[in-house]
């Protein structure tokens, strides 16, 4: 298979470039907008085109054979299957055993659709990252972006370049330490904000000597304060509940000592129309300086991207992924995070507090991206 990248005034021109050099049988694997930064960010479109090369092949064949095909294997293989054995229980076993085959090549022709079309690095790399749960689309992206600058040579080589070309477009944004830090936790309802908030707190009063006051403004959520008070106690941190935005300025200002001030929010769906107008009042009357906004890292790609969009409207913001280890794969995630404005802060780990959350960074990310299990 040959794969090529074009870059083009718009998507038909590009059509035309591929099938003047490609000829029609030419697929396109992905096309996405890009900026052109030796012509002063000129709008273009970059696609990655493919074309077959090993001659000019029939139609190409499903993975997937048709009913008729299935039973006409089936027919033709039974002859031989009662010739040979004759042993009703082996005849059996043989039988299940095909049936198991048949059944295995028509499950992952689902998964990995694309796969008869891709040479075996290219192969390898697509039905890697399609079981870490990348996407179709993105998966065959990657796959043509690195086969068009030939680094797909080994499989421990293409997946060194494919984590660097992900990693290369996802945020990651440091904590930073401030004079005094207001930090508001806000996020889907049970998404681990108050947890994380715990944890959070217990490190910047253990590790690193701060006076921390935690404010719960979740009023909402039945046994929301109490929860976050008991962590609180326990781990001799000042606690104090909000039950109105100004009650909530009242309270910071009367601490103007305190170094890190932790508010804990009430979930909610934040996709409601309201939702962005809510927590701009909040942030005004709690004048806070850095927002983490937690989510858990089992929602869907449609849902985080939804939620991303949301948290573009906030500056100062970062995400702590929650239940990390819940998760097999985080190709969902980390697609979402690709090109995203959304950056990484923290990860969550467990229910462990404060173990079980760490800084994000390269190193660590480099773990998830994409796990290869053999
Ligand atoms: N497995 C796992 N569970 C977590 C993690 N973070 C929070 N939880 C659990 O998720 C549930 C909801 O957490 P909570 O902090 O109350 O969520 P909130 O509603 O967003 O404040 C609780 O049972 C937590 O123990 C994590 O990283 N891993
Ligand atoms: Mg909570």
């Amino acid at each position: 298979m040959k794969i090529k990248k074009y870059i083009a005034n718009t998507l038909q021109e590009g059509k035309i470039q591929i099938l003047q050099e490609l000829g029609d049988d030419a697929v396109i694997l992905s096309s996405r907008n890009i900026k052109l930064p030796k012509e002063k960010g000129r709008e273009a479109i970059e696609i990655i085109a493919a074309i077959d090369t090993a001659g000019k092949r029939e139609k190409q064949k499903s993975p997937i054979p048709t009913k008729e095909e299935f039973l006409e294997k089936k027919v033709q293989s039974q002859p031989e299957v009662l010739i040979t054995k004759n042993n009703d229980n082996e005849v059996i076993i043989d039988e299940l055993a095909n049936i198991k085959q048949i059944l295995y090549k028509l499950t992952n022709g689902i998964k990995f659709k694309y796969s008869n079309l891709l040479t075996n690095s290219q192969r390898n790399l697509y039905e890697l990252l399609k079981s870490n749960y990348y996407t179709d689309d993105f998966a065959l992206r990657i796959v043509g972006n690195l086969a068009s600058e030939d680094k797909l040579h080994n499989k421990h080589e293409a997946l060194a370049y494919a984590k660097e070309y992900l990693l290369s477009r996802i945020k990651i944004t440091e904590d930073r330490t401030e004079q005094r830090k207001i930090a508001l936790f806000l996020g889907s309802t049970g998404s681990g904000k108050s947890t994380t908030l715990v944890k959070y707190a217990v490190i910047q009063k253990l590790v690193f000597g701060k006076d921390v006051l935690v404010i719960s403004a979740d009023s909402h959520k039945v046994g929301g304060i109490e929860q976050l008070q008991t962590y609180a106690s326990l781990a001799s941190i000042d606690f104090k509940a909000a039950y109105s935005n100004s009650e909530l300025n009242e309270i910071i200002n009367q601490y103007p000592k305190k170094e890190v001030i932790l508010i804990d929010t009430t979930g909610r769906n934040l996709l409601e129309p309201d939702a962005i107008k809510e927590f701009k009042q909040l942030i005004k009357y709690s004048n806070a300086n850095r927002i983490f906004a937690v989510e858990s890292s089992n929602v869907s790609r449609n849902r985080l991207l939804k939620l991303f969009e949301f948290y573009s409207n906030f500056e100062n913001i970062s995400l702590i992924l929650s239940k990390l280890d819940e998760c097999d794969y985080l190709g969902e995630v980390f697609e979402s995070l690709f090109d995203s404005k959304m950056s990484l802060s923290y990860v969550c780990t467990g229910q462990k507090i404060p173990e079980d959350f760490e800084p994000i960074s390269e190193e660590l990310i480099n773990n998830y991206l994409i796990i290869d299990n053999d």
